[in-house]
C-alpha cells in the first residue's frame, strides 16, 4: 500500500478504496479559523451535541484580527466561549496562523485532520492526512460523523537530489504548479517519496503540502521519518512520532519526478498560482511591495533566512516590506536569537502573527503596484487592490526584491545563507492555548449583534417536481471562491452575518449580480449559475455557497468543479451539475430560463434540462445517493436533523 491507502485504510468507515468512489473517514482532529469558524461552531451548536467527539478540535483566530469595530472582537469572544462550552481548544488573535500553529503543536503522523480552511493540508508535511472542507462538514466531523470524500487517486512525486543555491521548497511546489496547473491535482493526493525527501525539513515539507491546495489536490503526504521525529522532538512532542511510509512495492496511479538540484527560483505571475516562470525572466521589474509570511512561508527557518539576507542592509525606500511571523513561537525564536534587529533595522515592518495581507486584511498594494509575496494565492483583487499585480515567490526571492526594489536575476545574488536548523531547545507557547474545562455545561456562549442565527432552507422540491430557474450569471473558467465571495477586512467582518455578506457576492466580477439574483427570487423564481472549468477553486469558504443560496441560487451548471466547493454546494442544498457535452456550455446564455426535472435526477445519472429558446441539453451529476438526499432535504443540516 502507498501511504495514502494506509492512512485511509486505518480510518475507513464506509466505501472501498477505488479511486472516485465515495469513502467515509473517521476524523481524529479538526480545526477552524475565525473567518469560517463562527458558522462551523453555530452549525455544531445546532446539532445539539454536548461535546466534540474528536481527539482534539481547535478554534483558531488568525484571519481577521484588525478589530476595527465590534464585529471581529465579538466573533473572537464567541469562538472562545463556544470552544470552552463544547470542548474545543482556543487560540486567540495574534498567537499565530492556524496551519503553522497546528504543525508545531498538534498535528500527528498518521492522523486524519479536517479543517475549515483550504490550506489544512499543510499538516501533510508531518504526515497527517489533512483536508480542507466547508464549515458544516467540519461541524459534522466535530460531532463524530465520518467525513466523506471521493477516494483520491495517488500521485507519487519522486524527489531526487537536494536544493542548491537560491532554490527553496516554494520552488518545488511552484514547479509542480507550472507542470500541472491549478486544476491538475483535483481528486488526487500527492505523496512525496524518493531520496530527496530526507533533505527537506518538516517546515519545508509543510510549504510544499500547503500549496498542494493550489493544485486543487485533496491532500499532500510526506512520510514520517527521522526528520519528522527530530522536528516533533524540538516541539516537545516526540511521543507523537511514529514511523510511517509506503510499502516498498506500493503502487501509484500517477508519477511525477523532480530533481531538486535542478530547480531555480520561480515566481507565479498575476493572477493565478500556475502562471510560473523563472525569477530570472522578471529581471528589472520594479517591486513596490514585499510581503513575507502566510501559512506557506512563515516558519523560523524562512524568516531567519530573510533576516540574514537583510542584515546590515537598507530595504529599497520605494518598496514597502512587511513580515508576519507564523506563530509566537517563531517570533520568540527570532527575538531570542537577535534576529528581529536586522529585520527592523532594514526598514521592514513587523506585523502581527496572523494572515494579514494574505487575506487582504491590511497591506493592500499601491494602485497597479507590483507586490512580491511569499503567499499561496495571487487571485485578482484578493490583495485589496484590484489592479495590483501579485507575484508568488519564496522568502529568499522576496528578500532580494525588497533589497533591490525590483526583481533581479538570481545569478547576481551571490552566495545564499546556509539553511537554518531549529535551535536546540525551542521555546514552547503551549500555555497560550486555552484548553476547555472538563465540563462545559456552565459556560455561557457570548454573542454579538453581528452573529446572526442560521437560516432554515426549504426542501428542493418544495415548489414542485420541476425547478424553474433563471441563469443569473454566466462565467468563464477557473472562477475562485474569492471571485464568488471576496474577503478583505470589510467583508470578512460579515462572515457571521449571511444576509449582510450576501450583498457582496460576485461584486468584483459583476456588481449587478446581487440585484439580478434578488429580482429573480423576489418574483418567486430560482437562480442558476453557469460556469466553465474548475468552478469554485481556492478557498474553502462555505459562504461562497451559502450566500448565493441565501440569494436564491438552487443549481450550478459547469464544465467541472473544485472538490471543496462542490461539497459546500451539496451541504447547502444547491445542485452541482456538469455539462455532458462541452459545446453546450456555449449555448446557455445569461438570463436564459431553465427547467430542471427534479424527479428525473438519479445519483450519478444524466438529466435532460430544458433551456428556453435552445432546447433540451443533457447534464450529469456525480452525486452519491446520500448527497442527493441531502440536496433534496434542502441541505446537510436539515438532512442530519431529519436523521436524528
Ligand atoms: C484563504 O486563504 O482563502 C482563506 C481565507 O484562508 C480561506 C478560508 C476563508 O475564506 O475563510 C481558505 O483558504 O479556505
Ligand atoms: Fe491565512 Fe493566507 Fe493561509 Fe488562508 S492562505 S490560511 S488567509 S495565511
Amino acid at each position: 500500500m502507498n501511504l495514502t491507502q494506509k492512512i485511509i485504510g486505518s480510518h475507513l468507515v464506509s466505501g472501498t478504496m477505488t479511486p472516485g468512489s465515495e469513502i467515509g473517514l473517521r476524523i481524529d482532529q479538526t480545526l477552524t479559523q475565525d473567518a469560517t469558524g463562527t458558522m462551523a461552531w453555530l452549525q455544531f451548536e445546532a446539532l445539539g451535541i454536548p461535546r466534540v467527539k474528536t481527539d482534539i478540535s481547535l478554534s483558531y483566530v488568525d484571519h481577521n484580527t484588525l478589530q476595527m469595530n465590534f464585529r471581529n472582537p465579538d466573533d473572537h469572544r464567541f469562538l472562545r466561549t463556544v470552544a470552552a462550552k463544547f470542548g474545543g481548544v482556543y487560540s486567540g488573535p495574534g498567537t499565530g496562523i492556524c496551519h503553522q500553529l497546528h504543525l508545531e503543536n498538534f498535528a500527528k503522523p498518521g492522523a486524519t485532520l479536517v479543517g475549515s480552511d483550504s490550506h489544512t493540508p499543510t499538516a501533510g508535511g508531518i504526515c497527517s492526512l489533512a483536508m480542507g472542507a466547508g464549515g458544516l462538514s467540519v461541524a459534522l466531523a466535530m460531532a463524530g460523523e465520518p467525513y466523506y470524500i471521493p477516494m483520491p487517486k495517488v500521485v507519487r512525486v519522486f524527489l531526487t537530489g537536494a536544493l542548491t543555491g537560491w532554490a527553496s521548497a516554494k520552488d518545488v511546489i511552484l514547479e509542480l504548479l507550472r507542470r500541472r496547473t491549478v486544476k491538475g491535482g483535483v481528486g488526487r493526493v500527492f505523496e512525496y517519496a524518493g531520496p530527496g525527501v530526507a533533505t527537506l525539513s518538516v517546515p519545508e515539507r509543510a510549504t510544499i503540502a500547503n500549496m498542494g491546495a493550489e493544485l486543487g489536490a485533496t491532500g499532500t503526504l510526506f512520510p514520517s521519518d527521522g526528520v519528522t521525529r527530530a522536528f516533533l522532538k524540538a516541539m516537545g512532542r516526540e511521543a507523537d512520532w511514529r514511523e510511517l511510509g509506503p510499502d516498498a512495492d506500493a503502487a501509484y496511479d500517477e508519477e511525477e519526478a523532480i530533481d531538486l538540484s535542478a530547480l531555480v527560483p520561480l515566481a507565479a505571475q498575476p493572477h493565478m498560482p500556475d502562471r510560473v516562470v523563472p525569477v530570472a525572466e522578471l529581471d528589472g521589474l520594479p517591486v513596490e511591495q514585499v510581503c513575507i509570511g502566510s501559512c506557506t512561508n512563515s516558519s523560523y527557518a524562512d524568516l531567519k533566512l530573510v533576516a540574514q539576507i537583510l542584515d546590515g542592509h537598507r530595504i529599497n525606500p520605494g518598496t514597502d516590506a512587511m513580515i508576519s511571523p507564523g506563530s509566537k513561537q517563531v517570533l520568540t525564536m527570532l527575538a531570542q536569537e537577535g534576529l528581529l534587529e536586522p529585520l527592523i533595522g532594514s526598514g521592514a515592518r513587523l506585523l502581527e502573527c496572523s494572515c494579514g495581507p494574505c487575506i487582504g486584511s491590511g497591506g493592500a498594494p499601491v494602485t497597479s503596484g507590483v507586490s512580491a509575496r511569499t503567499f499561496n494565492r495571487n487571485f485578482e483583487g484578493r490583495s485589496g487592490t484590484k489592479d495590483a499585480k501579485v507575484y508568488l515567490v519564496s522568502p529568499l526571492t522576496a528578500a532580494q526584491a525588497a533589497l533591490n526594489g525590483k526583481f533581479t536575476d538570481p545569478a547576481t545574488w551571490g552566495t545564499p545563507p546556509a539553511k537554518p536548523e531549529l535551535p536546540a531547545d525551542p521555546p514552547s507557547i503551549r500555555h497560550l492555548f486555552v484548553f476547555p474545562p472538563e465540563n462545559g455545561d456552565g459556560v455561557e456562549v457570548l454573542r454579538g449583534p453581528n452573529i446572526v442565527a442560521l437560516e432554515k432552507f426549504p426542501r428542493l422540491d418544495a415548489s414542485g417536481d420541476v425547478l424553474e430557474a433563471n441563469v443569473v450569471i454566466r462565467l468563464g473558467d477557473n472562477i475562485t471562491t474569492d471571485h464568488i465571495m471576496p474577503a478583505g477586512a470589510e467583508i470578512l467582518a460579515l462572515r457571521s452575518n449571511i444576509p449582510a455578506i450576501s450583498e457582496h457576492v460576485f461584486v468584483r466580477v459583476d456588481p449587478d449580480f446581487v440585484k439580478r439574483a434578488r429580482a429573480v427570487s423576489e418574483a418567486g423564481g430560482n437562480g442558476v449559475i453557469v460556469a466553465g472549468e474548475n468552478y469554485g477553486q481556492g478557498s474553502s469558504r462555505e459562504h461562497a455557497a451559502l450566500a448565493p443560496r441565501h440569494l436564491g441560487i438552487r443549481a450550478v451548471i459547469a464544465l467541472s468543479m473544485a472538490r471543496i466547493h462542490r461539497a459546500n454546494l451539496v451541504n447547502f442544498g444547491i445542485l452541482p451539475l456538469v455539462f455532458v457535452n462541452r459545446e453546450d456550455y456555449a449555448k446557455v446564455a445569461q438570463g436564459a430560463d431553465i427547467r430542471i426535472p427534479l424527479t428525473e435526477i438519479t445519483p450519478g445519472g444524466v438529466t435532460n434540462i430544458e433551456i428556453a429558446g435552445v432546447g433540451v441539453l443533457p447534464v450529469r451529476n456525480d452525486l452519491s445517493a446520500a448527497e442527493l438526499d441531502i440536496i433534496r432535504s434542502g441541505g446537510l443540516l436539515n438532512a442530519v436533523k431529519e436523521k436524528m
